[in-house]
């Protein structure tokens, strides 16, 4: 399997935590796509995920797996059955999707937002479009995420309840992303914090 990528950035770096949970990040060859220089937009990049952008996951077959969700859930299924990561049960696995999304929506994609809109982003051989009125808009949504996830965190340990899941995942790049591009985390926070400082001491994440 090969995944195409670009290293540090919030969305690959994903799968990377995933891989590493999973013990399987010696069982894929990276292969870098430059994004900053706008080859995710290359014709032959194009044909791997019409939606331009990494991760990607090739299978040995060929086939191409884009978004990040698709890929753990892939990847999750690769053993015995899907762990924590994406559910064993099914209310396990609807409660992290569920709880994904909305770390994905509120944190992740509202970051993102802010970044390419209200900052240069990735600059002017990926930037098309920008708004700088919703990048910003797009910011205080991130603050109001923080917020949420903060409440989640007082009765429940983990993002989705009992253990991590991709739902930490989506979260914990969300913050290391909002940390990048200057959005602090709200000091009353205190139980998103405890719960970053302990997620981000697990070796998957910690790198
Ligand atoms: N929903 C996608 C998001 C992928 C994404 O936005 N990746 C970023 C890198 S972190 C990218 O390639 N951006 C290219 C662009 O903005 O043109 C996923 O789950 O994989």
């Amino acid at each position: 399997m090969k995944v195409y990528e670009y290293q540090g950035f919030p969305n690959p770096a994903r799968i990377r935590i995933t891989l590493a949970e999973l013990g399987m990040t010696d069982e894929v060859e990276f292969i870098t796509i430059d994004v900053p220089k706008g080859e995710h937009k290359q014709p032959d990049f194009v044909k791997k995920n019409p939606f331009p952008a990494v991760p990607v996951l090739e299978l040995d077959d060929g086939t191409t797996l884009a978004e990040c969700t698709a890929i753990t859930e892939y990847l999750d299924h690769l053993g015995d059955g899907p762990t924590a990561l994406t559910g064993k049960t099914a209310k396990q696995r609807a409660i992290t999707h569920m709880m994904q999304r909305r770390a994905e929506s509120a944190l992740l994609d509202a970051v993102a937002a802010y970044f390419h809109h209200a900052t240069p982003g990735l600059g002017p051989n990926v930037e098309e479009f920008q708004s700088k009125e919703w990048g910003m808009h797009q910011r205080d949504k991130a603050v109001k995420g923080m917020a949420y996830f903060d409440g989640v965190l007082k009765s429940q340990p983990f993002i989705a309840g009992d253990e991590f899941s991709m739902a930490d995942i989506t979260a914990i790049t969300g913050l290391n992303f909002a940390d990048a591009v200057g959005i602090d985390t709200p000091e009353d926070c205190t139980n998103l914090l405890a719960w970053r400082k302990k997620v981000s001491e697990r070796p998957s994440v910690a790198g």
